[in-house]
């Protein structure tokens, strides 16, 4: 749009000076003055074109520096209106985005859950308010921004299978995001007793929540810098490489 408005500016500065310049042969000096003033007027409007032009390229580099990657983490802890009994699960999430409207990664690193059954699952959620003043019971329902069904729900992560008590899930696409009107920052994650039966319950709350029962831990979803994500990353690989290791012996 500027661009096509810049060429439109010049195209008209090059007509004016044609239709101008067949009279600037003659000798009259009455012409010599608007013509004079005529180059300054082009010169001007060349400058402002071309400044016009080097301050659009400033800001394409602007932005293009920041579509660095958007990073957000979530600290894990346990409800404060957990019953006694219940398992303390702790931990972090941690959030990765490359651009607004990119896929969401994400790393779910948890523990504390019962040991047994060994291999139980577990539902992960992002809740509607940034809420902890009730524990995870203030954070209302899922995030639901389009009014539609569970589990269509931006922040519907699914189910985690939980190995000895503990959970450590690199997730590449997640249907939240860190940006725009839709942002889940400030909002809560919620981890669940149970089981998501992912809209399949045939009751209500199954198209609402998913029947995942109690809510164990939660955190609030808060800005960051990459550090994190690149602790993580780095221990991801070397968990792996260690897995790999120990699978060989
Ligand atoms: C739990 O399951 C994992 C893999 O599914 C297995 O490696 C581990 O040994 C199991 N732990 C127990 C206590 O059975
Ligand atoms: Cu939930
Ligand atoms: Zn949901």
């Amino acid at each position: 749009m500027l661009t096509l408005l810049c060429c439109g500016l010049l195209l008209a500065a090059r007509e004016s000076v044609t239709w101008i310049l067949p009279g600037s042969g003659e000798t009259s000096s009455a012409l010599a003055l608007p013509n004079s003033d005529l180059a300054e007027q082009i010169r001007d409007m060349h400058n402002k074109v071309l400044e016009i032009w080097q301050e659009l390229g400033r800001r394409r580099e602007a932005e293009a520096g920041s579509m660095e990657a958007m990073h957000a983490v979530c600290r894990v802890q346990p409800s404060s209106s957990l019953a006694a009994e219940q398992p303390r699960v702790t931990g972090w999430v941690l959030f990765r985005q490359q651009a607004p409207g990119a896929r969401l990664e994400a790393f779910f690193d948890l523990e504390g859950f019962p040991a047994q059954p060994n291999g139980s699952s577990h539902a992960i959620h992002v809740h509607q308010f940034g809420d902890l003043s009730q524990g995870c019971d203030s954070t209302g329902p899922h995030y639901n921004p389009l009014s539609v069904p569970h589990p269509q729900h931006p922040g519907d992560f699914g189910n985690f299978a939980v190995r000895d008590g503990s959970l450590w899930k690199h997730r590449p696409v997640l249907a939240a995001s860190l940006a725009g009107p839709h942002s889940i920052v400030g909002r809560a994650v919620v981890v669940h007793a149970g089981e998501d039966d992912l809209g399949r319950g045939g009751n209500q709350a199954s198209v609402e929540n998913g029947n995942a029962g109690r809510r164990l831990a939660c955190c609030v979803v808060g800005t960051s810098g990459p550090a994190a994500w690149a602790r993580q990353m780095q221990e991801h690989a070397e968990r792996k490489k260690r897995r790999r290791d120990s699978e060989c012996k």
